[in-house]
């Protein structure tokens, strides 16, 4: 009996003296087995919480179970992509009229069936009240920078979001101020310098994870394109504040295979030389006019890249046009159907 107990309290000893494993390093753990394998999970943004004919903003009680992609392929997407552009506000519902808590059951929704949740942050301009899109003034970022007007305010901003996160309970891939290589948004290189874009990052990263402890997320930077992908490095914060390298390319012609791959080398040898993961961390091509776009062009160009996980953009309940994955009936479905068979995709039940 004394040995017994003995062996119990060594075996207790040992464990409580291994490294623990936090929930972001199993996130991580997952991502990196992904990219090792050669098979990349799919993702799509708004997934859970409406599709191209229907919105959960118009059931009483949601459970969270119906997916344009799921009713096609009979499986939910790997990632699941949420954006919290509104909450810097307390503002009741996000940008595109998701309610942050039906959001937030989605999120944790998707998380129980083993899925990973990823969030953007498309935030109004906190300097000229417009919207993320607004890029009258280059003063923006300096003003919600240490000692900037803004500073205080901004942190406000911050802390609401962080509150947020914090709700969901779950490790999660957080990827803001994205596409900060072209003009889009107000954080973008027209907007700001490389210096103020790399401080904005760090003091983001800072706030939030040494003042907020929120020690729980992955966090991407994702340049849009890269034509002039040979600068983005000089808008990177730094490796200890990043874990993945994304890049957001859309396709709206038929060079997109060969751009992407050209775009694809460049951050490939950027993620190796700075250890990091690598996505696609935004990509579509609207309206899915070519009914085998998955497999003939998605799939060709993506296939011999180590990348965790793509995610295809939303499909908007309210505009007919703005979709990005399949639904029941869209020409592209078979297709898809073929896209998530592929020994080279990760759907949901792969992943679990
Ligand atoms: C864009 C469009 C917009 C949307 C924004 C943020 O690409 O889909 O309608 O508001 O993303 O989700």
């Amino acid at each position: 009996m004394k040995k017994l107990f003995f062996a119990a309290a060594i075996v207790a000893m040992l464990a409580s003296c291994a490294p623990k494993t936090s929930p972001s390093d199993e996130l991580s753990s997952r991502l990196k087995s992904a990219a090792r394998s050669g098979r990349i999970m799919y993702g799509h943004q708004d997934d859970l919480m409406y599709g191209h004919t229907w919105n959960t903003a118009d059931e009483a009680q949601s459970l969270f179970d119906k997916s344009d992609v799921q009713m096609v392929c009979d499986q939910y997407p790997a990632i699941l992509g949420l954006d919290l552009g509104g909450i810097e506000l307390g503002n009741p519902e996000n940008l595109d009229g998701n309610n942050f808590d039906a959001m937030r059951i989605a999120a944790r929704k998707h998380a129980e069936r083993g899925g990973i949740v990823t969030l953007s942050w498309h935030l109004r301009n906190p300097l000229t009240g417009g919207d993320a899109w607004d890029t009258s003034s280059t003063e923006t970022v300096a003003s919600i920078l240490d000692g900037g007007s803004l500073h205080e305010e901004f942190l406000v901003w911050m802390d609401r979001l962080a509150e947020y996160v914090a709700s969901l309970e779950i490790p999660v891939i957080f990827r803001p101020w994205h596409e900060h290589s072209e003009g889009f948004f107000w954080w973008g290189d027209t907007c700001c310098t490389p210096e103020q874009y790399n401080a904005l990052w760090q003091m983001t990263y800072d706030y939030l994870v040494g003042e907020k402890g929120l020690t729980e997320m992955l966090w991407a930077i994702s340049p849009n394109a890269c034509n002039d992908f040979a600068d983005w490095p000089q808008r990177y914060p730094g490796d200890e504040y990043v874990d993945i390298i994304g890049l957001d390319f859309y396709c709206f012609n038929d060079s997109f295979a060969q751009n992407l791959k050209a775009c694809l080398d460049i951050q490939q040898s950027f993620a190796e030389e700075h250890g990091k993961l690598m996505a696609l961390t935004e990509t579509g091509y609207e309206g899915i006019p070519d009914p085998e776009w998955w497999t003939g062009t998605l799939l060709e160009a993506v296939q011999d890249y180590p990348i965790a996980y793509l995610l295809t953009w939303r499909n908007a309940s309210d505009r007919p046009e703005h979709f990005y994955a399949p639904y029941p009936g869209a020409e592209c479905a078979e297709d898809f159907v073929e896209f998530c068979k592929s020994d080279k995709t990760l759907f949901i039940n792969d992943i679990r």
